[in-house]
């Protein structure tokens, strides 16, 4: 018998795994699909942290395999984006080649680790065979109106020198390089996810996911029901539109305000006479973002449109209208209704400008009077709708304003259309053509994919437009349309475009006729079990929408593409920080496999504490998880001893024996790691095989039968070892197509024994255990119980004594 070797049986199984294709079961008629959230392959390679989430499908995949289902698990490549494309500028090469490179690296890290991966189905975001499909996808949005170019000022990173979408803002900063966005004002392609904000919103009740990450979807869609309320401006027919939540309060009005970037600052330009200073007032907004300017503790500034007043819907009265930027230009109506005496800004800015405070809703309570009071309540002062609750006001008033055509109700969403150009080079061409005659013309589906072509310079151009526009021989082409001279768009799509489909071309990577073919997407979707971090809004808001849309096209089958979402935590540096090169804490999962072998590393990483927690990383564990698994080897000799002869292993169930305890040990463990892997608790299902494997270990003679059920627990976790052994018994087909075990509900009840609890002397209380409670544990559970407690309250416990399976004496003084 051979020392355990992880060096010489990883590679030889990871070998024969892909030789035998012994993960590609697909013509089982159960299937699951186990998704990744595929990496995007950064100059740096991987990291130890990066494998957690792999390995945990990996496991979850080699169990579902093991319980008669078809997996599908695939891995590819993120590979456009700005990361890719700067990691090329800093290191001089072109990012093309520098991804080639970085996926080589990747690839070889992962194979490393001994995943299920099926490498037939290996993707690329940037070959020009995937991305025609995700230019086939704009151009299917196109045709029904949900991609539009739009004018509006957008979200500008003056480092990146690009446009962002709302999503690649991190508190108003650009999250890749953390500087101050500004807003320019700039032709984009945006996207209207708008469009489907509800069906979003209304799918997530039927989604399997963690219940913060849904919580963090419902705040980003942010949907929010009000109304619209027109003040007409005085003696004018120009209408301000105002959208409020809070109707109800509407008595208690006293101004309106309207984003600085309101287009009624320039249609009533000439009566404002103070327009000078309305103009200075532009430009110091234009240097703040929306979190500065709604922030509730900053100042609230504002100016108040001289000569200009509007007409309270309900009183008719004269109010003043302000300018303020604590108004957004990017939410609602650009307009707002002040109510100084119940919502806490308004209240802010009244008492700056003087301006009256009047208290039309009460709750039953009153308030401190330097508050205002923002809940609903009754209504007071409001004519006719006095008395009313809050909620009885709203609907009345909404449907008096509709009769007298000044308003109606409206849903307005936080979640703003997703401006999809980059003035990048490194990402998919959007495929259109802009025609002097004709105008925006899509590119015929015939001619696509529209390949992004080599260019010398590929750093932006800092003018805005994206490198591309300085290739003529590229840009310059003939209008499909009219043939005349016409000139492609320059703008490339973000990061986001790719990963926002790539599950659905895992199904069918090689088809050239169609994303992906009707027949085997029907079989694999919904993606069963997704497992990722990190992306709780963006990625996860994007791929929902693609998919919601492919949907309505026909092209997929599910409304939702991914029924279950498991979401982890990171694994931190052992000095608690995040692992990074900056840092100078990285470990590499390659050091580590060389000193211990890929399924320690395994084991450890699963190990480590819950799944969803953040956890420190610690080497002396993988060296515990190395031991662990020295120990399995080890029973395996002794099994070898006893049965003697090879021929006599072989013959199922073997001669040897085991306690009744350790056999119904076994069963309650098929028990507890059957239902622990399905719910991700994976270290809980590892702490059940150590102990399992201890009581083995003092077993005199043990069944190879038994023995086998324990390799076949431990095998999603520790393939390689769990495969070797195997073979060792005798078996000549991998373990990975036998079966999971099941448990014999009848063994998984352990036997108990009665203890007898003495406090001084004296027997207090009968404590039944389970047969093979460590001593630890009966002597807390004795301490604990409430009998017992009544007895050494407020007393020092001195000495607990342990006499196994009859007696535990506390001592108390
Ligand atoms: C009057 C009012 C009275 C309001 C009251 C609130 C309390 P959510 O829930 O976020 O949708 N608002 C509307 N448009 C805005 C904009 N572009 N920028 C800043 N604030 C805006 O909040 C809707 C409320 O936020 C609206 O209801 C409006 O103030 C304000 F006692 O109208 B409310
Ligand atoms: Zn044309």
């Amino acid at each position: 018998m051979k020392k355990y070797d992880p060096k010489i049986i990883e590679s030889k199984w990871q070998g024969y795994w892909e030789k035998h294709g012994t993960y590609r079961q697909y013509k089982r008629p159960k299937k699951q699909y186990v998704l990744d959230m595929f990496p995007y392959p950064s100059g740096a390679g991987l990291h130890v942290g990066h494998p957690k989430g792999y390995i945990a499908s990996d496991v979850y995949a080699r169990f579902k395999q093991l319980e008669g289902y078809g997996v599908l698990h695939p891995m590819g490549w993120d590979a456009f984006g700005l990361p890719a494309e700067q990691y090329a500028i800093k290191n001089k090469v072109h990012p093309s080649v520098a991804v080639k490179k970085n996926i080589a690296t990747f690839k070889k890290q992962l194979q490393k680790i001994g995943f299920t991966y099926d490498w037939e189905r290996e993707i690329n975001t940037t070959d020009s065979e995937y991305y025609k499909w995700t230019q086939w996808i704009f151009l299917e949005l196109w045709k029904k109106g949900l991609a539009y170019q739009s004018y509006d000022p957008i979200n500008w990173c003056p480092s990146c020198q690009t446009g962002l979408s709302n999503e690649d803002l991190n508190q108003g900063r650009c999250e890749r390089c953390d500087s101050l966005v500004e807003k320019r004002p700039m032709r984009q392609w945006v996207l209207r996810i708008s469009a489907y904000a509800d069906k979003m919103l209304r799918d997530l009740s039927k989604l399997d996911w963690p219940e913060g990450v849904k919580e963090a979807q419902r705040n980003w869609i942010g949907r929010s029901e009000g109304a619209e309320v027109v003040f007409y401006v005085t003696d004018t027919e120009e209408g301000v539109r105002v959208f409020t939540t809070r109707l109800d309060t509407i008595y208690g009005c006293t101004y309106v305000v309207v984003a600085p970037e309101h287009p009624l600052l320039t249609k009533l330009e000439a009566r404002i006479s103070n327009f000078g200073e309305v103009k200075k007032y532009l430009l110091t907004t234009k240097k703040k973002t929306d979190l500065e300017r709604t922030e509730m503790n900053k100042d609230k500034t504002g100016i108040c449109l001289e000569g200009v007043t509007v007409v309270h819907p309900f009183t008719g009265e004269r109010l003043p209208v302000y300018i303020a930027d604590y108004v957004l230009a990017s939410y609602g109506t650009r307009a707002v209704m002040g109510v100084p005496a119940h919502d806490e800004r308004d209240f802010v800015f009244a008492k700056k400008y003087q301006l009256e405070i009047l208290e039309v809703v009460q709750g039953k309570e009153m308030l401190a009077e330097e508050k205002p009071y923002t809940d609903d309540g009754l209504l007071i002062d409001s004519k006719e709708f006095s008395g009313l609750t809050s909620e009885e006001a709203r609907e009345k008033m909404v449907a008096w304003l509709r009769k007298e055509k000044l308003g109606k109700k409206t849903v307005n969403y936080k979640m703003r259309d997703w401006v999809f150009s980059r003035q990048r080079y490194w990402g998919e061409p959007i495929p259109i053509i802009h025609c002097e005659a004709c105008g925006v013309v899509p590119v015929p589906e015939k001619d696509l994919p529209v390949k992004l072509p080599r260019v010398k310079v590929y750093e932006p151009s800092g003018t805005g437009e994206s490198p591309l526009a300085t290739m003529a021989s590229w840009v310059n082409v003939k209008c499909p349309k009219c043939q005349r001279k016409a000139k492609r768009e320059t703008n490339t799509m973000p990061q986001w475009a790719g990963s926002s489909w790539y599950y659905l071309r895992f199904i069918d990577t090689e088809n050239s006729k169609a994303l992906v073919d009707k027949k085997k997407e029907k079989k694999m979707m919904p993606v069963d079990v997704y497992v990722g971090g990190d992306h709780a809004t963006r990625h996860l808001i994007y791929a929902r929408f693609w998919h919601k849309f492919l949907f309505d096209l026909g092209v997929v089958s599910t409304p939702e593409p991914f029924k279950r979402l498991e979401f982890l935590g990171l694994i931190l540096a052992s000095d608690g920080r995040k692992m990074s090169k900056r840092w100078g804490n990285v470990i590499n999962p390659n050091d580590v496999i060389d000193q211990f072998g890929a399924d320690a590393f395994r084991i450890y990483e699963m190990f480590m504490g819950p799944f969803t927690q953040s956890i420190a990383w610690n080497t002396d564990g993988v060296v515990g998880t190395r031991r662990f698994l020295e120990k399995v080897w080890k029973i395996s000799e002794r099994i070898m001893t006893y049965e003697s002869a090879r021929n006599a292993v072989s013959t199922a169930g073997g001669t040897g024996s085991m306690s009744k305890d350790s056999e119904s040990l076994l069963h309650q463990t098929i028990k507890k790691v059957t239902e622990d892997i399905e719910a991700f608790k994976f270290n809980t299902a590892i702490s059940s095989l150590m102990i399992l494997v201890n009581a083995m270990e003092k077993e005199p003679t043990l069944p190879v039968k038994s023995y086998k059920l324990l390799l076949t627990l431990l095998s999603p976790f520790a393939p390689h070892i769990a495969e070797e052994l195997w073979s060792q018994m005798g078996e000549k087909k991998s373990i990975f197509l036998a079966s999971w075990p099941t448990y014999d509900k009848k063994k998984t009840v352990a036997e108990t024994v009665n203890i007898a609890i003495q406090v001084n002397g004296k027997v207090r209380a009968i404590l039944a255990v389970a047969t093979g409670t460590s001593e630890d544990e009966v002597k807390s559970q004795a301490l604990a119980d409430s009998k017992v407690q009544t007895y050494i309250v407020g007393k020092t416990v001195r000495k607990v004594i342990y006499i196994p399976g009859k007696i535990v004496s506390i001592v108390v003084g």
